[in-house]
């Protein structure tokens, strides 16, 4: 199998992490900046976007949360996904992290964007809907559990994310229960292998 990730994709860190604590070691990882439009990454996924799984088989798994369930699915001997499969709350657990990722990512498109194009906008929106995201995944005590979860894994990505790309925001500050156990939990293997470069 090949991957079409980038270092610093959030979304692609989640699948990385998922395909290190399934041992899976048929997969040939292809960094990937999405926005050379490679025809490679055309071909296998016509949104240009990592991460995207090429099966040996030829068919292409897109996006990250398909991937990840594929990988649960096909490799997991205790799985990180299946367990919320049918439980509600944890499937709109994951859409919140999902969305608060989705924030995170949106915030710095903007920021990348020349001055007169910026929008504040939607830069104060996108990090309103990430803060107010995070106070609630605090509240929801996603981090109550001993065992590694999914949402737990999206989670390190998403604040090793925020302190990558938005080092300003006060989220520690804010919901200082998941910075305290992000340092206890950051250093698993699969989080220090994926590790974006500065
Ligand atoms: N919903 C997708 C989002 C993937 C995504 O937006 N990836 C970004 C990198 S962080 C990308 O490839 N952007 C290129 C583009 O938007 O054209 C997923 O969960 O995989």
């Amino acid at each position: 199998m090949k991957l079409y990730y980038s270092d610093a994709s959030p979304y692609a860190r989640c699948v990385r992490v998922f395909i290190r604590y399934h041992h899976i070691s048929d997969v040939e990882e292809i960094l990937t900046d999405p926005f050379d439009n490679s025809p490679e990454l055309l071909r296998a996924n016509p949104l240009a976007k990592v991460p995207c799984l090429l099966l040996n088989d030829g068919l292409a798994l897109f996006d990250s949360d398909v991937i990840m369930r594929y990988l649960d699915s096909e490799f997991g001997q205790s799985s990180l996904l299946g367990a919320v499969a049918d439980n509600w709350a944890q499937q709109c657990h994951l859409s919140l992290l999902k969305g608060i990722i989705d924030s995170a990512v949106s915030l710095r498109q903007e920021q990348c964007r020349e001055d007169a194009l910026r929008s504040t906008f939607w830069m104060s929106r996108y990090e309103q809907a990430l803060l107010r995201g995070l106070k609630e995944v605090e509240t929801l005590g996603m981090i109550n559990t001993q065992e590694l979860t999914a949402a737990q894994v999206m989670l390190i990505c998403l604040l090793e994310y925020i302190d990558f790309r938005h080092p300003d925001l006060p989220w520690r500050k804010l919901t200082p229960a998941l910075s305290v156990w992000l340092s206890g939990v950051q250093k698993a293997e699969p989080f220090m292998a994926t590790r974006p470069a500065t």
